[in-house]
C-alpha cells in the first residue's frame, strides 16, 4: 500500500513536463494546458500565461477550436462567499509589461459543447484571437487536474 502511495505521488510531481511557448506580436504565450475531465462534463477550462511584452496593452477577445462548440473568456467571481464563473465583457485585459495568468479558480478560456473527451497526455488545437496581436494557434495540453501539482 505505502509503496503505491510514494508511486503515485512521484508521477504527480513529475506531471508539468515541458513548457511550451507561443508568440504573437509582443505577446509571448506560456504553457497553454487543460484539466482531463470527466467524461459526463461538457465544458472545460484552459489555462495559460500571457506575458505582454509590449508598451501597449491588448486583449484576448476571442477563440475557436475543433474541440469545442463554443468558447467564451471566463473569470471567477466571489458571490457572498461562492466562487461563480462570470463571462468576461470585451474580453481578457492583456496589460503592457506585464504577464497575465490564466488559471484555475481565476481567469480561463471556457469551452463549452466539448466534441472528444480529452484525456491527460493529449493536446488539441486552440486559435486566440488578440485585438492588436490578431490570431495565434496554440496546442493544448491536457494534464491531470489538481492545480497543487501545476508548479510553474
Ligand atoms: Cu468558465
Amino acid at each position: 500500500m505505502r509503496k503505491l502511495a510514494v508511486l503515485a505521488l512521484a508521477s504527480l510531481l513529475s506531471l508539468p513536463a515541458l513548457a511550451h511557448e507561443y508568440t504573437a506580436g509582443a505577446l509571448k504565450i506560456g504553457h497553454p494546458w487543460s484539466r482531463a475531465m470527466p467524461a459526463t462534463s461538457p465544458t472545460a477550462g484552459v489555462f495559460m500565461t500571457i506575458n505582454n511584452t509590449g508598451k501597449d496593452a491588448d486583449k484576448l477577445i476571442s477563440a475557436t477550436s475543433p474541440q469545442a462548440g463554443k468558447i467564451e473568456m471566463h473569470t471567477h467571481v466571489n458571490d457572498n462567499g461562492v466562487m461563480r464563473m462570470r463571462e468576461v465583457a470585451g474580453g481578457i485585459a492583456v496589460p503592457a509589461g506585464e504577464a497575465t495568468k490564466l488559471a484555475p479558480g481565476g481567469l480561463h478560456v471556457m469551452l463549452f459543447d466539448i466534441k472528444q473527451q480529452a484525456k491527460v497526455g493529449d493536446k488539441f488545437p486552440l486559435v486566440l484571437k488578440f485585438e492588436k496581436a490578431g490570431e495565434v494557434k496554440v496546442d493544448v495540453k491536457v494534464e491531470d487536474g489538481a492545480p497543487a501539482a501545476h508548479a510553474h
